[in-house]
């Protein structure tokens, strides 16, 4: 890794900050010496398994627990039906327009199914393998019903209809204008004056976010309380939910959870398993567990991305863009979960990228399909409009005949342009394309891959050499609040934090982020040691209990540092500040006159007047010599609340070796340049960027949810859901530059999601650049031999319907959404 640039760093970097220090966190994760929800065991615990269906679509004629329930072990079995009064709804929280349309849905099907895999009853058994085998004996009577399975036939004319009782497959249809007026006429006026228009249909494939440890949830109850392990990403939002959905009172649920094993955005979710649970320990009075298996993970747990993207970029012939228009079809599967429809939502405002768009129109359909829901996969929204714009802006490229990286730097926001306003209405908070884009073409050795590409098309070698680009921004430290407000989402943003100092000058920090792979514990530690100048060793990090960490919203969106970090900033200072006044006392000394460094208080000009904080923390637990009318207490608490997102930026390239005659594309090299900020931990960030880099390779090359025919997840199991180990990732290149974030008091941008989001694109470009002059115009993801070869010796578009179009086919085009099917995709 190297940091190239330290323009406007604000100040000196502290001792801590900046220090790769190794995580705290890991050596009780990678010795297993920690408790993942799974491995409790409580006195008298039952053990649930979930009977699930095996059709996409059906109405349920009957239920027969009958035989299930004389099985030995078996305590109950519960249908819907025995659930209908209590289980209410799992949540939607983001209704994204006044009308979307939300068929409700119950934990346990009632009346119908809507999806392989859907819960229609629950064991409840003395041993989890009793519960299991109980699963086998419960017999339903299913009519079953045709399954929609595409989404272009979803809103094609006459089809058939995921939930009967709606009029149609559309959820939802949010229109986002960016054009002057408002009205969307500029970009049709920007379309139709446009020398230049190139249109593509991008298929973004469904993918599973497969963490490690699989879902489990334990529910203990105590009289009339609750407490609820979970292997989630949000215990906080998970309380409130539960609250709501079964009416058990807030205040009597408490929710935790223990270390957790990965989640990536897959565990931002309240389940039907985490309800149910709650429900039959409510019932019974006895504490339960539930773990998934991993073939139920994969088929049952949401899924992301799934979209259909119509994309027309309007240019003149000195590629200067003019327009850009996204048509989206959202697959949200067969219903809204907690943030199904605001992940299309989100991409709304990145799909315009690092580019000055004067003019720019996105709309987006949320499509019911008789598939698992979709929701939060890392990046959530804005992978899918990075690729949409990365890719078009080297379709664009070929039209005009210029190089892909001439047209990006004529057209993105130079350096001393911000911060900058874009056409979807986003403040960029700071940043330098160009310094990124040089480092990155240093680290790749771009000179020498170019020259290798001229050599192996000139001699029509097998295997031939591309190159691809991503030149990306995103939106991330989800906040501020209003904003969120305003998009209709259902809570806030903020961060909470509060830092307790201990009589022997031990500090605990209690943070509402709860990390479930990040490396929070570590990060904070850094962070607060530099604040209140302690030992990094003496900082403890508390996450991921209700009764401990009060209030928090939890961790997604790469916001953890940006927003909850900076909450234990503002603590920490908020300590420093009481202690002030006590060490003002001790000291003798007027408050004005007193500096603070290195964690102690010395009056200025009296040598060794030091008092440290630590002291302080040991004098305000005794409290025999206090300030008047001061309480004898330097436990401090923030909410943070940021005014702006976090618009970390990069560039991405990757150097593509494919092999015409097999069709198998290797990443020879990946080199990528991250601006984001202020780095606390140099370690974790290069992990955080590798781990996202994994997985947005994975998406380009190998990740796939394969629906049959018939509704049925064909790659339910990991040698059918390719997730490539650490042996099919090339070696990363990585470097940083570092503009500060404004207005941010650590000076950092969000990292979590970063190579997640900026990684496809390249992959997919660097692919297409080695095999364009072999007539190939597009590949749909993942690129697999079968379909790289099929697009070299079949000559497909790989489901865009590419070409340059006139601007009158375009500006049609635009009128009604396009409605063939992916048939002929290589
Ligand atoms: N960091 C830093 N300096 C910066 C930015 C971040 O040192 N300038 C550090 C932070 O202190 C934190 C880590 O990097 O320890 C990630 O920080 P941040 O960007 O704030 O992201 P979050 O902590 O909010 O993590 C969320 C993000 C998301 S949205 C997904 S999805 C994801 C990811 O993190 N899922 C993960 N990384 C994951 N890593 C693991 N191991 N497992 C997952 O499930």
């Amino acid at each position: 890794m190297t940091v190239t640039e330290d323009r406007a760093a604000p100040e000196a970097p502290a001792a801590e900050v900046g220090k790769a220090r190794r995580r705290k966190e890991d050596a009780r994760l990678i010795t297993g010496r920690t408790t993942w929800t799974d491995n409790l065991v409580l006195p008298g615990m039952l053990h649930l398994a979930v009977v699930r269906s095996p059709v996409a679509h059906a109405k349920l004629r009957g239920v027969d627990v009958a035989a299930a329930q004389e099985a030995p072990g078996v305590i109950a079995v519960l249908t819907g039906r025995d659930l209908a009064e209590e289980q209410g709804s799992i949540p939607c929280a983001w209704p994204v327009t006044p009308d979307m349309v939300n068929p409700g849905h119950p934990s346990v099907a009632v009346e119908e199914v809507n999806h392989v895999g859907e819960a229609v009853a629950v064991i409840v058994a003395r041993s989890k393998a009793a519960a299991q085998d109980a699963v086998e004996l419960v017999d339903v009577d299913y009519e079953q019903l045709p399954a929609v399975l595409d989404m272009e036939e979803a809103i094609a004319q006459d089809p058939s209809l995921c939930h009967d009782h709606l009029d149609s497959n559309q959820s939802f249809h949010f229109v986002f204008d960016g054009g002057e007026a408002g009205t969307g006429s500029d970009t049709e006026q920007a379309f139709a004056d446009a020398e230049v228009v190139v249109s593509r249909r991008f298929v973004q494939q469904r993918l599973i976010p497969a963490f490690m440890e699989p879902r489990s949830v334990v529910v203990q109850p105590q009289g009339d309380n609750y407490t609820v392990w979970s292997s989630t990403q949000i215990p906080h939002i998970l309380r409130v939910m539960l609250a709501m959905v079964t009416a058990i009172p807030e205040h009597k649920l408490r929710v935790i959870a223990p270390d957790v094993g990965g989640g990536f955005g897959g565990k931002l979710q309240v389940t039907p398993e985490e309800v149910i649970s709650l429900l039959v320990a409510r019932r019974l009075g006895k504490p339960v567990k539930w773990t998934e298996t991993r073939s139920e993970s994969l088929m049952t747990a949401h899924h992301g991305r799934d979209q259909i993207q119509y994309i027309d970029i309007a240019a003149d012939r000195e590629g200067n863009v003019k327009g850009l228009r996204c048509r989206i079809l959202a697959d949200m599967g067969a219903y809204l979960r907690l943030i199904s429809p605001g992940i299309p939502v989100l991409g709304a405002f990145m799909f315009n990228g690092i580019y000055k768009f004067p003019a720019y129109r996105f709309e987006c359909r949320g499509i019911f399909t008789n598939k698992v829901p979709t929701d939060a996969y890392r990046g959530a929204g804005r992978p899918e409009a990075t690729f949409a714009v990365e890719r078009i802006m080297d379709e664009l490229a070929v039209e005009l005949d210029m190089d892909p990286l001439e047209l990006r730097r004529k057209n993105w926001i130079k350096a001393e342009e911000f911060p900058f306003t874009t056409v979807a209405g986003m403040t960029y908070d700071s940043g330098d394309y160009d310094t990124a884009t040089q480092e990155a073409l240093r680290l790749v050795g771009y000179d020498e891959l170019r020259a290798e590409q001229r050599r192996r098309r000139e001699s029509g070698d097998p295997v031939q050499l591309g190159i691809g680009f991503s030149t990306f921004t995103e939106m991330c430290g989800l906040a501020p609040s209003r904003v969120l407000g305003s998009l209709s989402y259902g809570a806030g943003g903020w961060e909470h934090a509060s830092i307790r100092m201990l009589p022997t000058g031990k500090v605990e920090v209690v943070t509402g982020s709860t990390p479930h792979g990040q490396g929070h514990e570590t990060a904070w530690s850094q962070l607060v040691a530099d604040r209140l100048g302690v030992p990094f060793e003496d900082v403890e990090v508390l996450h991921g209990d209700t009764a401990i960490s009060s209030r928090g919203l939890d961790t997604y969106g790469s916001r953890s540092l940006v927003v909850g970090g900076v909450a234990v900033v503002n603590a920490a200072d908020k300590v420093v500040a009481k202690a002030r006044r006590v060490a003002a006392h001790l000291l003798e000394a007027s408050e004005d006159d007193l500096e603070f460094t290195g964690g102690k208080f010395s009056v200025r000009g009296t040598p060794g007047s030091d008092l440290g904080i630590q002291e302080i923390a040991l004098a305000t637990f005794a409290a025999h010599n206090f300030p008047e009318g001061v309480e004898p207490s330097i436990d401090a608490d923030a909410t943070y609340d940021p005014e702006n997102f976090s618009f970390p930026h990069g560039t991405h390239i990757c150097a593509m070796e494919v092999d015409t005659e097999t069709g198998m594309a290797k990443i020879r090299k990946y080199a990528c340049v991250d601006d984001i900020g202020t780095i606390v931990n140099p370690l974790i960030v290069e992990g955080q960027v590798h781990g996202g880099l994994a997985q947005g390779i994975a998406q380009a090359l190998y990740e796939e949810a394969v629906y049959d025919a018939d509704g049925n997840l064909t790659t339910g199991t990991f040698v059918d859901y390719l997730i490539p180990s650490a042996a099919d990732l090339p070696h990363f290149d990585t470097g940083n530059t570092v503009h500060s974030a404004p207005g941010n008091p650590i000076g950092a941008k969000g990292v979590g999601e970063a190579g997640c989001i900026a990684s496809t694109p390249a992959v997919v470009n660097a692919a297409l650049d080695a095999v364009r002059h072999l007539g190939v115009s597009d590949i749909r993801m993942p690129l697999t031999p079968e379909r790289v070869w099929r697009a070299i010796h079949e000559g497909g578009d790989g489901g865009s319907r590419a070409s340059a179009r006139t601007n009158a086919q375009a500006v049609d085009a635009a009128e009604a959404p396009a409605a063939s099917s992916q048939a002929g995709n290589p």
